[in-house]
């Protein structure tokens, strides 16, 4: 669509919402974590960039959660809605828009998707019979559940092959989607789209599975079963199914029903990414966009599923309570460092597993002993002033300085690849390289050896590569870090103005600035404490 002046398209990035059901752990805080860092990297491309995260509060699952607890499913939401709120604030999540799914404003967009669905004769009423997961919120065909044994109880019940869950049979009547006719343009639309789904061994499962056939799929439940929930328009006996309700969330915060033409793009959509765990691609991937098909409404750029955190072999989620509580986490190591971890060890394709004496190691190692030690050793020696021998530096002398010139000027692009890619660990991994090789660059020029006035050009060089070093990759972590590497551009001197992706460049700022807060002078001027004296 052309924009009206003025309305450039923002970058637009969402993460799942959030079933209430129970508290979050540290795979929410992770999904959250990855959105974040695209959303402050594109804001540090310079682009306007827009978060969406929120909770997901219909559906059975919620209904049961609520009735188990002896509230009425409004007033349970509105109490188990808020840890998620809370992590994404102590996540230090930019969001921009936090939705729940039981507000007027989605209610009204999901109403008026249905309508458009209806209107153009993609919805009919039938009986359906099969088994519903509560847990995943999903029917499965026959051949997708067995028989299951419950090792404590020695009960027997029908469960998801994929998933292990419960499955219970239903027979109702309900409305249906015509997703099966859409089978050959969804097809033809992965075709055409490569990189719609990453990373791509997901995509080629994706095909795999929607070349095997495609049923209609049942998108409202009996009102006797599922109350809760949005109604079916005209159709007070039916509730809308909670993964078509969910899905428009993305679709409610970026201004849909579009009314003002020519403004669809102005609130984001389409979105650029989605980022979600591989547990939902099928949601995703395939009745999303076939939804938006089915009205012709652009689709997603970009789908980013992520693997899975484990403890030891099990993969944590809320239904069984294999838990690590991310609010303990955060607390204990501090939230820049719970980013950097889960950013550079969490999985993609992989899944990961955490542990808490690889965390406090790669505190040692990349923060403590990597970033935070090249800052003391560059900037708190006496013997040399940072900012005279940034400005005062100009030509390279010999080869390990020009080589540590080229890792410097190759950086920025590298990290970009791997950002458009979808790989943030790959970009993380790329910058703390280069701190590494920062550190050994400082440690073979040995600078505090150079204190004749013959030698005071090549000091003033080398102390000028380190010090670009840190301010190039400070500037390129800020979307990983943002809290520490906030204080770090301060502690050099470099101005709010001068901070973003285009600023990234070597020798682009021979001038500092004078240091917000004190260069080496007591604990101010350390970035990365000893982690005991955080508890
Ligand atoms: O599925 N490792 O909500 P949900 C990494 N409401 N990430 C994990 C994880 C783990 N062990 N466990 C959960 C829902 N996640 C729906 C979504 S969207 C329109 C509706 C993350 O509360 C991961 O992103 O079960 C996963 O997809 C999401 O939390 C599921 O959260």
């Amino acid at each position: 669509a052309v924009l009206p002046s003025g309305t450039e398209k923002p970058y637009y990035v969402t993460s799942p919402i959030f079933y209430v059901n129970a508290a979050p752990h540290v795979g929410h805080l992770y999904t959250l974590v990855l959105t974040d860092i695209l959303k402050r990297w594109h804001a540090l491309l310079g682009k306007k960039s827009i978060l969406c995260t929120g909770t997901d509060e219909h559906g059975m699952k919620i209904q049961r959660a609520a009735a188990k607890s002896g509230q009425d499913a409004r007033t349970f939401c509105d109490e188990s809605y808020k840890p998620f709120e809370t992590l994404a604030r102590e996540a230090q999540v930019d969001w921009d828009h936090f939705i729940r799914t039981s507000e007027p404003d989605h209610r009204f967009a999901v109403q008026h998707f249905w309508l458009m669905l209806r209107e153009r004769g993609w919805i009919y009423a039938s009986k359906h019979e099969g088994w519903y997961s509560v847990s995943d919120e999903t029917f499965y065909p026959e051949s997708g559940v067995q028989l299951a044994l419950d090792r404590a109880t020695g009960r027997k019940f029908m469960a998801s092959k994929e998933t292990g869950k419960e499955v219970e049979w239903t027979s109702e009547n309900n409305y249906h989607f015509r997703m099966s006719a859409l089978k050959d343009q969804l097809l033809k639309f992965y075709r055409e789209n490569p990189q719609f789904v990453v990373p791509h061994t997901r995509m080629k499962n994706l095909v795999k599975e929607v070349e095997a056939g495609l049923q209609d799929l049942s998108i409202s439940r009996p009102v006797d079963r599922l109350s809760w929930g949005i109604p079916v328009p005209d159709d007070a006996s039916q509730t809308i199914y909670v993964w078509l309700d969910a899905l428009i969330n993305y679709l409610t915060k970026a201004n849909y029903p579009f009314q003002i033409p020519g403004h669809e793009n102005s609130a984001g959509w389409p979105a650029d990414c989605h980022v979600i765990g591989k547990d939902i691609v099928r949601f995703h991937c395939i009745y999303w966009p076939a939804f938006l098909m089915a009205l012709d409404l652009p689709l997603p750029k970009q789908i980013l599923t992520h693997a899975h955190w484990t403890l030891g072999r099990e993969k944590m989620s809320k239904s069984t309570g294999v838990v690590v509580n991310p609010f303990f986490a955060i607390n204990r190591f501090g939230v820049d460092c719970m980013r950097y971890y889960l950013a550079l060890e969490g999985g993609i394709k992989d899944d990961a597993i955490y542990e808490n004496s690889f965390i406090i190691d790669r505190y040692k190692k990349g923060l403590q002993g990597g970033l935070g030690n090249l800052v003391s050793r560059v900037t708190r020696y006496k013997g040399w002033n940072v900012r005279q021998a940034v400005t005062n530096s100009h030509e390279p002398i010999g080869q390990l300085n020009e080589d540590m010139s080229s890792l410097l000027m190759a950086l920025p692009s590298e990290a970009s690849k791997a950002m458009d890619e979808l790989d943030p660990g790959k970009a993380l991994a790329q910058i703390m390289k280069i701190i590494y090789e920062t550190n050994a660059y400082f440690q073979l020029s040995a600078p505090w050896d150079l204190n004749k006035p013959e030698d005071k050009e090549r000091l003033d060089r080398i102390i000028y590569l380190c010090a670009e070093s840190i301010r190039i990759c400070g500037t390129l972590l800020q979307p990983f870090m943002p809290s520490k590497m906030k204080q770090l551009l301060d502690m050099l001197g470099v101005a709010d103005d001068a901070r973003l992706y285009s600023n990234a460049v070597l020798g682009s700022d021979r001038d500092y600035g004078e240091p917000k807060s004190p260069l080496g002078t007591g604990a101010q001027g350390v970035l990365f404490p000893p982690l005991s004296s955080h508890f």
